[in-house]
């Protein structure tokens, strides 16, 4: 795995291409929107939905935590898809959490799908985590040195010729948002115009392919078209009004997104 590493708020940090955030100087691993449970909730409204999301993102978590060997990991919110999914999160994903949290330092930080994500897989709940120069919450709000989840942003570049959407991380000098981690999560693209009180124009994405992650700044990526948006509202998935494409998308030729 090729790791990216950058800098932000002074901090020297790493992008994986699995989709975490990696802070060596307080061996600290992070990732957001776990979502565990999601298949079944989707189960239980009658959407089949094939129930392996939770075995499948806990076993990623668990093989990032041998590569990094980290001294702690922060969840930063969503981790569990609704208030119930502990009812229904099977015995083995208890069983693998715990080896996890009791090995582990292991902090879950609320989030609106879960305020309460404290159960019999341990670990710590908190609403947000202050540590020096970054703010770990789970949806930002424009404070300087928030690193924060709950957007699933992605991003969509030309490769040769073809369109190609990828989760990625989004970065500014303030804010720093992390890519939906969980194995069944949709997206929303980094143009969608809810974003853009956040963010503004002129931000950058960490794009996480198979083996490497990609820096490009905002201006390489392929903007969204306003029927696409529209699309996406008929869809129920754009939050607000869209705005117009932003112009024609650059090949960016080589990168290397597989
Ligand atoms: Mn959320």
């Amino acid at each position: 795995m090729a790791d990216l590493e950058f800098l932000f708020r002074g901090q020297p940090l790493v992008a994986t291409p699995e989709g975490a955030l990696w802070w060596p100087a307080r061996r600290t691993l992070v990732v957001a929107d776990l979502h565990f449970e999601k298949a079944s909730a989707f189960a239980a409204r009658g959407v089949a939905l094939p129930p392996y999301d939770t075995a499948a993102t806990l076993a990623e978590v668990a093989r990032l935590a041998d590569r990094l060997d980290p001294a702690r990991v922060v969840a930063l919110g969503d981790s569990f898809h609704d208030r119930r999914a502990g009812e229904r999160i099977s015995v083995a994903a208890i069983d693998g959490l715990q080896a996890l949290t009791q090995r582990l330092e292991w902090v879950w930080i609320t989030g609106n799908h879960d305020p309460h994500p404290a159960g019999p897989w341990g670990g710590t709940v908190v609403d947000s985590l202050d540590d020096g120069p970054l703010l770990f919450c789970h949806e930002a709000t424009g404070v300087a040195g928030e690193v924060s989840g709950h957007w699933h942003p992605k991003a969509r570049v030309k490769v040769r010729g073809s369109l190609v959407t990828r989760r990625c991380f989004v970065l500014t000098p303030g804010q720093l948002i992390l890519p939906s981690f969980g194995t069944l999560t949709g997206g929303l693209d980094v143009f969608d115009p809810a974003l853009a009180p956040l963010i503004g124009r002129s931000f950058e994405v960490l794009m996480c392919g198979r083996e490497s992650v990609a820096r490009l700044p905002a201006s390489r990526l392929s903007p969204r078209l306003e029927r696409e948006f529209d699309q996406d509202r008929r869809a129920g998935c754009a939050r607000v009004e869209a705005e117009a494409g932003q112009g024609e998308p650059q090949d960016v030729g080589q990168l290397r997104l597989w």
